[in-house]
């Protein structure tokens, strides 16, 4: 399956993992990129030197092309810019804001620049800047998000640039893989689906609850402060949302945030922890590797677009 995504990241298939907070680490990156994808490390909140040595256990582990994402709301979103223009890493993508002032610093490393956005001006902006390609993530993905659906978000991207397009937000196999292809996309990047996988060094609880997860199990809170965020629903939503309706202060709000991913992904704390998941979570039932994912996924897609599995 080859398109300008293929091409642009000199991977087998146009399937890219997402740079999530805690769980993007070097063995899911190399496991997603050993298996012809490509596998990112999520920057998140962590400093640059954290950086530098998980690209340096990436590189230990596979010779495969990977990538980081950074977070541009981070307090050290700098400092990271440097280090992957230092460190050479093959591809940046970068979401929660906009990458502009790292990007020439990163053409000139010759680092491929892949902007995640959530509406057609911010993907329109990304174009004129230099981005190689684009991530269009829908409000179905987890973690912060926009107010579009993938659905409706992906065409409308497709005719406003010419750079190539990856869609995200509420694909975890090859249905939601043609459907975004036939919505303009040419590569689609995917995170809940990663984290059941064998290779995700997260806490068994968070994989548990989101096998477990129904269609209608996560909920988007933090409307209020500007940053919208999608986790699966517990305890940890239902004080945040509470709080909101009361209409608690934005620091009183940050203040239960804080913390909250760290302690559902790495100590298992998945009910006062905020386990953020894709609406997508329903659809995943089984614990697969990171080859089983995405072979599964490519292989099913491509009947689907050859047009054999219409009747399936
Ligand atoms: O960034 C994500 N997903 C994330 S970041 C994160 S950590 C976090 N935790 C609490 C609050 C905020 C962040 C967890 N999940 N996805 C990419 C993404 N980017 N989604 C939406 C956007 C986005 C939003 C606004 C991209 C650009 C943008 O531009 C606004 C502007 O004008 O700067």
């Amino acid at each position: 399956m080859k398109t300008r995504i293929t091409e642009l990241l000199n991977t087998d298939y146009p399937v890219i993992q997402g740079g999530m907070a805690w769980v993007a680490e070097a063995h899911l990156a190399a496991a997603v990129s050993e298996a012809g994808g490509l596998g990112l490390i999520g920057a998140a909140n962590a400093p640059g030197e954290w950086v530098r040595e998980q690209i340096r256990e990436v590189k230990k582990i596979t010779s495969k092309p990977f990538g980081v994402n950074i977070m541009l709301i981070s307090p050290y979103a700098d400092d990271v810019a440097k280090v992957v223009a230092e460190e050479r890493v093959p591809v940046v993508t970068a979401g929660a804001g906009t990458p502009e002032k790292y990007i020439k610093m990163w053409k000139d490393s010759n680092i491929k620049v892949i902007p995640v956005v959530a509406s057609v001006a911010m993907a329109k902006r990304m174009e004129r800047c230099g981005a190689d390609a684009i991530v269009a993530e829908g409000t179905e993905a987890g973690g912060h998000i926009g107010e579009n659906t993938t659905m409706v978000l992906v065409p409308q991207i497709a005719d406003a640039v010419k750079i190539p397009l990856i869609a995200a937000g509420g694909i975890a196999d090859g249905r939601g893989m043609a459907a975004a292809f036939m919505l303009g996309a040419e590569g689609v990047q995917m995170g809940t689906r990663f984290i059941a996988t064998v290779e995700a060094q997260v806490h068994r609880n968070y994989k548990e609850c989101i096998l477990k997860a129904k269609d209608i199990d996560s909920r988007v809170t933090g409307r209020t402060t500007g940053h919208p965020v999608r986790a699966l629903r517990n305890q940890m939503t239902k004080e945040y949302t509470k709080l909101e309706k009361e209409g608690a202060s934005f620091e009183e709000l940050e203040q239960i945030t804080i913390g909250a991913l760290r302690k559902a992904v790495v100590e298992g704390d998945v009910t006062n922890g905020s386990v953020m998941a894709g609406q997508i979570a329903g659809l995943i039932k089984d614990e697969l590797t990171c080859k089983q994912v995405i072979q599964e996924l490519v292989s099913k897609a491509d009947t689907l677009m050859k047009g054999a599995g219409s009747h399936e």
